[in-house]
């Protein structure tokens, strides 16, 4: 149930983060940040590559230039003060065409968690995992936890936690919808806890997937804590083998 959960709000992003290739009237590879709700351009507005370690600003008619070298599926993050982080899964061919990235107002409820990336796992995996080579940073270990305060009326709203980009998971559902290219094992899936309790499992790599935080163990006006644990190698029984991954953008979305 949890993973179908996780599915649909993974299939239903476009809506709050619009990607639009551009069409067959090609105009060179120019790429644009836009307000998804006025569709003007954003300028000033922060766009980074963390794995290739490249950093450029949107102009005053919101274009910026990709002066990067990308290959595999690579983490682009785009950061603007008034917006919420947003972030894309971006590969060769994407890098390469005209892009129009639609940003969103932050709502004054919204939490940035983080906007860094971190790895989690132990550093030791294949070649053919999802995005193996696309690592940026030695593994934090197995875990990562956070604690952030929480409104006073946060229990008026619906609250989601955020995970801007997810790279790296090798569960038998992302090997399935042929997201690595490993033959031989699989991992089980990285988990989701908030106060302690686990709230979700995450299946599959992507962009912008949404988990809703309950009620029940949300602690309003106070400090919270969100937890991700990254999955193990389900076929290697000699050792623990942490699958290794990596996500960015953490935040709380409240509705
Ligand atoms: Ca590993
Ligand atoms: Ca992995």
């Amino acid at each position: 149930m949890r993973i179908l959960v996780i599915l649909l709000l993974f299939l239903a992003i476009p809506v709050h983060a619009t990607v639009m290739e551009g069409g067959v009237s090609k105009v060179g590879d120019v790429k644009r940040i836009v307000d998804t709700e006025t569709n003007m351009p954003v300028a000033g507005a922060k766009v980074s590559l963390p794995k290739h370690n490249y950093t450029t600003y949107s102009d005053n008619n919101g274009v910026f230039n990709l002066r990067a070298n990308v290959k595999d599926n690579s983490v682009l993050s785009v950061e603007k003060d008034g917006y919420r982080p947003f972030s894309l899964t971006i590969n060769e061919k994407l890098a390469s065409q005209p892009l129009v990235l639609g940003i969103e107002k932050s709502n004054v409820q919204d939490i940035v968690i983080s906007t860094e990336m971190f790895h989690l796992g132990d550093d030791n995996f294949s070649e053919a995992s999802a995005n193996s080579g696309e690592f940026k940073g030695k593994s934090i270990g197995p875990f990562y936890s956070k604690t952030f305060m929480m409104a006073a009326n946060a229990l008026s709203k619906s609250n989601y936690l955020v995970i801007g980009s997810i790279i790296g998971v090798d569960t038998l559902m992302a090997r399935s919808m042929r997201q690595n290219s490993i033959v031989n094992s699989f991992a089980s899936p990285p988990e989701v806890y908030f106060n302690g309790k686990k709230i979700a499992e995450i299946q599959l790599n992507g962009d912008g997937q949404r988990i809703k935080l309950p009620n029940n163990l949300l602690r309003a006006g106070q400090m919270n804590e969100i937890t991700i644990k990254t999955g193990h190698n389900l076929k290697q029984t000699a050792y623990i083998d942490y699958d290794d991954i990596e996500f960015m953008n953490l935040s709380v979305q409240s509705e």
